[in-house]
């Protein structure tokens, strides 16, 4: 198999299918790590529990075997589990286990940062949220965030407590001992930290750089960390790049890390691990910026995420998730569970600019990329185009993508390489490995895709990368003269970047894969070249110059701690509201137009659809003043799985609140539409068909007594009506129901058909988006 033509996605998804398949069926001894999840945890004793967890996974094995040495971890706290080294016939005898409502092999989730695996090791980057300012101070509102990553480093400026009050008294957490980590790294600010070691392989303590600590090796932790509460800190840069203040989203908020991710990945027994510690220790928020590969999508009750965010939700702890990388491509969204707010990235105003200098006093191309080179300002080094380049052995298409071992050494030393990129390439860090071996002093990719607006970190190494349309410039130039000679600019700032707000090429797209009744993702927020913390690192530091305490990062798992610092706030402020009114609030006062009020886009510069952003981009004040929230109860998130297909057993399994539930004789896919979530998606709508959607909203504006009216924005084809369209709240009618009426008239508006209904009271704005999908 030739692995150069093989899109670096598959690639991946091999990858990760190896990591989880490779053992089975070839010996029925060979034991790898599963996952028993066992729903709900009784409240009854915890060690009662783990006895009979023992007494479970013994009744599976071998006589004589003892459990206790099979037996990974359990979970007590948030949900009744274990994770264990069982044989394929072992998992298969747990699975038939009354009480046992699934057994999954442990799978492997990574950090949503953009880059590919291979990167994460070296430089990401960070950023402060954009007009924070005007977000009220909830310093003492005590707001705990949990965060799932990959450690933290506590010596960051960002996690100082100085002007902190005493941890709440409310808190059980702890302040985990390891390697060069101890208690005195917590403080009043960073209020506790775990980390889960195991000596399962690829995950021993010798095959990861961090062994067993909270420490952050990886900075991605650090950065979504401070991202969701970090201190305020001025005159923070990425080596005098995008200077400014760097601010977390809720700077009076508490921090408690969860390191489940090494520098391998992200185990599933880890992830539930997290999430059963944080429920115990008390988090009032988990900000969650990982996920499953868009290629491996798991039923929610064998999703690590979706099972740990459920029992988590259900005790009134709202979970924010990042969406995934892998966008645009359409149905890429995951963490899709209704009881998750799922989290789309968008830029900000802010680019760096990396630009490139042709001889002869051309003007300069405009290119991006972040780079602390030392090349001339002037225009003294060769260009060629990486095709040109190639070595005896290989052809020209390879060469002219710089694919590795594909280029003549002796052609491209001393200059500056032209590079065509293309998302199925073999990563730009391995062409720049490569090109840095052979010896060339800089090199221009020419991208193939939307990522225009993703400035990538490259260090030391003097870089730009340019779309297609500009690589035209350079290879009509390099054609026009015998000795072309360009050079790199140094990256400069650019700032008011227009336009802005605009659809990460990358964040992942709706419509959901699970059901086409549910909208996601939920929200976007600033997810590209973000700067906030980091661990110092002695890799990629330009010369003279000190690690930085700070780096410029994308990736969903950026925007995620955003909407987890604004919904801390909004917590702060209405410490009763359940997760869904969280949720509500920043989701009906988001916005779709961007700096100019023109209509959000995408990097293509299409019109963004609600599958690319969901209700629109966070605006942090509007969502603290929400008017109308839709509010949801536990008991509605069964229902939900009723309607999704699950029977009443496999419920009061998963949900010990279930006396008296049953799923209805009438549950079907069809009526997920009327789960009260803050959108609505309705799918298979037929030419003249009538569909109704209830709803119910909750008056949490100041005014008891009030009056809402509806306005309705359809797409040609729909007739959408609100019944009734004016609702009287009053002291005692805080809650009042409508619905929803579509109908489909013209036959020949096919497919998604956007929309939305807003309910104003002349002061508060409560839009929902709603997509139907015809049938076809
Ligand atoms: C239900 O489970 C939760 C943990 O998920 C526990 O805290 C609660 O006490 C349980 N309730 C009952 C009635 O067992
Ligand atoms: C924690 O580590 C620091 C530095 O290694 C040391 O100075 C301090 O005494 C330690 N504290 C505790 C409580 O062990
Ligand atoms: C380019 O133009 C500037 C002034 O416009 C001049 O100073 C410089 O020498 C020129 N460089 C070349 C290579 O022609
Ligand atoms: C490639 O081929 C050319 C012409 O056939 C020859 O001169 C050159 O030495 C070859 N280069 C290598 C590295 O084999
Ligand atoms: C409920 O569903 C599970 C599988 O999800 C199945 O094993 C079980 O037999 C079902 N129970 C009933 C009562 O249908
Ligand atoms: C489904 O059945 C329940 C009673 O079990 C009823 O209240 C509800 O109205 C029904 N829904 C529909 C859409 O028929
Ligand atoms: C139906 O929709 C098509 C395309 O959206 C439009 O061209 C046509 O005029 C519509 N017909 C009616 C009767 O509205
Ligand atoms: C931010 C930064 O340091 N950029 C550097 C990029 O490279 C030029 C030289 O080409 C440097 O002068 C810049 O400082």
């Amino acid at each position: 198999m030739d692995f150069s033509k093989v899109p670096s996605k598959w690639l991946l998804f091999c990858f990760f299918l190896l990591l989880v398949v490779e053992t089975k069926g070839e010996n029925e001894e060979k034991r790898q790590v599963y996952v028993v999840y066992m729903g709900a945890a009784p409240s009854d004793s915890k060690d009662f529990l783990r006895e009979s967890h023992l007494q479970l996974l013994g009744s599976v094995l071998k006589r004589g075997e003892k459990a206790e040495n099979t037996l990974v971890r359990n979970y007590k706290h948030g949900f009744s589990g274990f994770a264990a080294r069982l044989s394929e016939a072992e998992a298969s005898a747990l699975r038939r286990k009354p009480g046992v409502v699934s057994v999954f092999v442990d799978p492997v989730y990574k950090p949503h940062t953009t880059r590919s695996w291979d990167f994460l090791q070296q430089s990401l980057v960070i950023d402060s949220r954009p007009n924070s300012d005007s977000v009220p101070s909830a310093a003492t509102a005590d707001t705990i965030i949990g965060l799932l990553d990959t450690g933290i480093w506590p010596e960051s400026q960002s996690f100082s407590d100085n002007g902190f009050g005493p941890v709440p008294s409310r808190w059980k957490g702890i302040c985990m001992e390891g390697s060069d980590f101890n208690s005195s790294n917590c403080n009043k600010k960073l209020i506790g930290a775990r980390y889960y070691a195991t000596n399962e392989a690829p995950f021993t303590p010798t095959a990861r750089s961090n062994a067993n600590s909270a420490r952050d090796e990886q900075g991605h932790g650090t950065h979504t960390a401070s991202t969701a509460a970090g201190n305020s800190i001025t005159g923070a840069s990425y080596y005098g790049l995008a200077s400014g203040t760097a601010k977390g989203g809720s700077t009076g908020s508490r921090i408690a890390m969860y390191q489940v991710c090494s520098s391998v990945g992200c185990p599933g027994s880890q992830i539930l691990a997290g999430f059963d510690d944080a429920v115990a220790d008390g988090v009032d928020l988990l900000s969650v910026s990982l996920g499953a590969s868009a290629y491996y999508r798991p039923d929610f009750s064998e999703d690590p995420i979706a099972i740990g965010a459920f029992h988590a939700v259900a005790k009134g702890i709202t979970v924010v998730c990042s969406a995934g990388n892998d966008g645009p491509t359409a149905s890429s969204v995951v963490n899709a569970a209704p009881w998750i707010l799922t989290v789309a990235a968008t830029t900000i105003d802010r680019f760096f600019e990396s630009d490139i200098l042709l001889g002869g006093n051309k003007s300069a191309i405009k290119g991006k990329a972040i780079n602390f080179s030392t090349l001339d300002k002037s225009p003294n080094y060769p260009i060629i185009d990486g095709g040109s380049a190639k070595s005896n052995s290989s052809d020209v298409a390879s060469a002219s993508n710089c694919e590795p071992g594909t280029l003549d050494r002796s052609k491209v030393k001393g200059k500056i390489v032209v590079c065509t990129h293309s998302q199925s390439d073999s990563t730009k860090t391995i062409k720049l490995q490569g090109l840095q071996d052979l010896g060339a002093v800089g090199i221009v990719f020419a991208n193939d895709m939307q990522e225009t607006y993703v400035a990538s970190s490259y260090n030391t190494y003097p870089v730009s990368e340019i779309i297609v349309q500009a690589a035209s410039d350079v290879f009509n130039y390099i054609k026009s003269t015998k000795n072309p000679v360009a050079t790199i600019l140094p990256t400069i700032t650019v700032t008011n970047f227009k336009p802005a707000p605009v659809v990460a090429y990358f964040s992942s797209r709706g419509p959901s894969g699970q059901t086409r009744n549910l909208l996601k993702p939920d929200i976007a927020a600033p997810g590209v070249n973000i700067l906030a913390s980091w661990i110092p690192t002695s890799t990629g530091v330009p010369n003279g110059q000190k690690p930085s305490s700070f780096n410029l990062v994308s990736g969903t798992s950026m925007a995620c701690p955003h909407v987890a610092g604004v919904a801390a706030t909004i917590k702060a402020w209405n410490p009763t509201w359940s997760p869904f009114a969280i949720r509500s609030a920043i989701m009906t006062t988001a916005m779709q137009v961007n700096g100019d009020k023109a209509p959000l886009t995408t990097a293509s510069g299409s019109a963004a659809t609600p599958y690319d952003i969901g209700s629109g981009e966070v605006v942090p004040t509007a969502a603290l003043q929400p008017g109308l929230v839709y509010d949801l109860t536990t008991r509605d998130l069964l229902l939900f799985l009723c309607n999704y297909g699950y029977n009443s057993s496999k419920i009061s399994l998963i949900s010990n609140d279930t006396s008296g539930f049953s799923c209805p004789s009438n549950s079907s896919t069809g009526l997920i539409s009327d789960l009260n979530y803050p959108s609505i998606a309705v799918s298979g709508l037929k030419q003249n068909e009538i569909r109704t959607v209830n709803r119910v909203v909750t008056n949490v504006g100041s005014q008891d007594e009030t009056v809402y009216t509806a306005t309705v924005n359809s797409p040609a084809g729909l007739d959408v009506k609100v019944v009734p369209n004016k609702l009287k709240f009053s002291k005692s009618y805080k809650s009042l129901d409508f619905q929803v009426v579509f109908t489909m008239k013209n036959s020949s508006s096919q497919g998604d058909l956007f929309g939305s209904i807003t309910w104003s009271d002349g002061t508060h704005t409560v839009r929902s988006p709603f997509v139907v999908a015809t049938a076809n």
